[in-house]
């Protein structure tokens, strides 16, 4: 957390410049981005986007039925009852029936619409348990991510914004940045000099806050959009099933540069997000991975020079105390599952312990991230743990 706006800028204005440092990850299609002339939706790469199409197709059915009986009416009365035909007006006034009808009917049909867009809505809403937690806050008019688990944070500014040099218009220099950054003219005004960077088949809850006015977070292809708001944390999730490049737009009206604050999110292998991770940290000054996996199992302020050294038996101990049981029986008893197996392939990369890394401790790092998987929503609450 930041104490002060102040402060906030002063780190913006830092990372600013390291922000060209950050690892780059080749090779990506770009997958999310609007097409000209285009009228549908980008491709769903999410069970939410999904979702949300289904639900769009579904409701075109409905309202195109509704208005073609509505248009089939008017012409009715317009051709059979007009006043070339019918020179003498009928003289009544009410019809129960139809007026019981034309109350009932749209209630149903307005409840079978509920019935299958509340359960999307709160699929949307029920933020699950995360694999990758990442805090997006608006400015005016650059986005700000930061990765709570691993202590580091930097901003992420469209390619030709005064922050990369340019003043916001298409320029050849600005052409060349985009190129060297890997993307083409089209994506003036969409690509951005850093990404938000996150593995695929993962869930990855994203907060969302602003720190000055309110702007919105969204990337279509995932079926997401959240308002962040000063003062407020507010939270989205998505799983993305396809590698790739995602384009999204702050959609709330910010202020003169509103439109110049674009979204890029880059979808990667579990391997290349790891790597990326690393890199990331070590440039922007943040926690190593295995160090703040045994701290948020350990659940204390460890110090940076005590992390190396907390036992897997403590950090379960730990968790034992302040936990139920079952979740302690949970993390001991599962090996075999993604958690450890993770921990497994990240274990011959470990440089954080490296003075203490024996084989043996390096084993053992294991257990310690499966009791940090059962306390990633602690994790979140408290991510200053340090
Ligand atoms: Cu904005």
């Amino acid at each position: 957390m930041r104490p002060s706006f102040s402060l906030a800028a002063a780190t913006a204005f830092l990372f600013s410049h390291a922000a060209t440092a950050q690892p780059v990850i080749e090779d990506l299609e770009i997958v999310g981005k609007p097409t000209p002339g285009g009228i549908g939706f980008q491709p769903a790469v999410t069970s939410i986007a999904d979702d949300v199409h289904w639900l769009d197709g579904m409701l075109l059915v409905i309202i195109t039925a509704i208005s073609l009986f509505v248009i089939a009416l008017m012409l009715i009365v317009a051709v059979k009852y007009n006043a070339r035909r019918r020179h003498e007006p009928k003289d009544f006034t009410h019809n129960t029936p139809i007026e019981i009808a034309w109350t009932i009917v749209p209630i149903v049909i307005l409840i079978f619409i509920g019935a299958f867009s509340l359960p999307v809505l709160f699929n949307q809403q029920e933020i699950p348990e995360a694999d990758v937690t990442v805090k997006a806050t608006g400015f005016q008019w650059y986005w700000g991510y930061e990765y709570p688990d691993h202590d580091f944070s930097f901003d992420s500014y469209m390619i030709g914004s005064p922050a990369t040099g340019g003043d916001n218009r298409l320029t050849p220099e600005v052409i060349e940045q985009l190129q060297e950054a890997g993307y083409s003219e089209d994506e003036f005004k969409l690509a951005t000099d850093t990404a938000m960077v996150v593995p695929v088949d993962s869930t990855i809850v994203v907060q969302v806050t602003g720190a000055d006015v309110i702007h919105s977070w969204t990337i279509p292809a995932f079926g997401v959009k959240q308002d962040g708001v000063p003062g407020r944390l507010a939270e989205l999730w998505f799983e993305a099933e396809r590698e790739g490049i995602y384009f999204g737009q702050c959609s709330e009206l910010c202020g003169i540069a509103h439109a110049y604050m674009p979204i890029t999110v880059k979808v990667v292998s579990q391997e290349a997000y790891e790597e990326w991770l690393d890199g990331a940290i070590d440039t922007y000054g943040g926690t190593p991975r295995e160090a703040s996996m045994a701290q948020q199992a350990d659940g204390t302020e460890a110090s940076q020079t005590d992390e190396a050294e907390v036992s897997p038996v403590d950090a379960t101990e730990g968790e034992a105390s302040e936990e139920a049981a079952p979740s302690d029986s949970d993390a001991e008893a599962a090996p075999a599952d993604e958690g450890s197996a993770a921990g497994a392939e990240a274990a011959p990369e470990e440089e954080a312990g490296s003075d203490e890394g024996s084989e043996a401790d390096q084993a053992e790092t294991a257990p310690a991230q499966d009791a940090a998987e059962e306390d990633v929503p602690a994790a979140r609450i408290n991510p200053d743990a340090n």
